[in-house]
């Protein structure tokens, strides 16, 4: 068994879902410390060029969204479950909704705040790679009031859903609870205490620091040339949670396919079909330098097409 390699960077707020993940799991990884921005030239080869962060790789078995991250940690430690007791189709898409609907307006209070200090050029790889929309503080400012309103109305929404719980299924946390916690931490972490008050997050806080209590697991630092020679000695292992010819579509194994995200960064990454279901799907790729890489991906959230 591969240990989990998460190729991720502080600042990444999707990351700290992940990390906090492995923390609830109480699991030992390894971390390859990524830039917040391309250039990533040992990852990239592993991805088949998929951009966003974070990143799981075991072996040479490669996740990318922390949709498909937080299911393959589930295979890999099945207790304390991700998806406890009957919850795993709400977990999903509640988790899978807040986060697309949550993710600009909160990148929106988070400049308001912090915006004069973001350098130029990540401003211009976040509009011109991933989101498409100019996240400077100017830019955003038209649009505050917008944002402060909708992140207030979704966290109210959160609060009711909290009242009386520990987490939102009851006792045991799950990835729904992970992913709304992880766009108020970015907002938490970075803004001034105020931010609570603006947000109404007053009532959320108590929940807020029992999945922060969860920690980070243990980790130990490793470089992106050792996680790459992992991948290079590493053959992908077989793949059992799916079937061969179980893509919903009947798109069948061994299919040439290109898989795009749909909201942003839409570099499109291609390989070989290997197995499919409604929710997850692995291709292969062969990269001159690290060999056979099977590459998973959620089903939810990228476009799969046969080329
Ligand atoms: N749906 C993706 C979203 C990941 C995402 O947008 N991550 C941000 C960082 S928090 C990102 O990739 N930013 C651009 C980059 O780092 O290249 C997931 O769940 O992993």
């Amino acid at each position: 068994m591969h240990t989990p390699i998460l190729h991720h960077y502080e600042f990444s707020t999707f990351s700290e879902k992940v990390r906090i993940a492995l923390g609830f799991k109480q699991l030992t990884w390894q971390s390859v410390d990524i830039p917040g921005l391309p250039p990533r030239p040992l990852l990239s080869p592993l991805t088949g060029g998929y951009r966003r962060a974070p990143v799981l790789q075991m072996g040479a078995d490669i996740y990318c969204d922390t949709h498909a991250i937080l299911s393959a940690l589930e295979r890999l430690k099945p207790e304390p479950s991700l998806f406890p007791a009957g919850s795993a189709g709400l977990a999903r898409g509640l988790g899978f909704a807040w986060e697309r609907q949550m993710w600009v307006p909160t990148i929106g209070v988070l400049v308001h705040y912090i915006g004069e200090h973001i350098p130029a050029e990540f401003i211009k790889d976040r509009k011109e790679g991933y989101l498409g929309i100019d996240i400077s503080k100017e830019a955003m400012a038209p649009q505050f009031q917008e944002h402060v309103q909708f992140v207030r109305a979704q966290v109210s929404w959160l609060a009711q859903a909290l009242a009386g719980k520990k987490f939102l299924f009851g006792d045991q946390p799950s990835a729904a609870d992970l992913a709304c916690w992880q766009t108020i931490f970015l907002l938490r972490k970075n803004c001034p205490p105020d931010v609570d008050t603006l947000l109404g997050f007053a009532p959320i806080v108590p929940w807020y620091d029992r999945i922060l209590a969860f920690g980070h697991g243990t980790s130990n630092a490793l470089s992106p040339e050792a996680a790459f020679e992992v991948a290079r000695q590493a053959q992908p292992a077989p793949v059992t949670h799916l079937s061969a010819d179980g893509d919903p579509g009947g798109m069948r194994h061994g299919t040439s396919v290109r898989i795009t995200p749909d909201d942003n960064a839409r570099v499109p990454v291609e390989g070989t079909l290997v197995a499919a279901d409604a929710f997850d799907i692995v291709i292969h790729r062969r990269d001159p330098q690290a060999g056979d890489l099977h590459i998973h991906f959620p089903r939810l959230g990228y476009t799969v097409t046969a080329i």
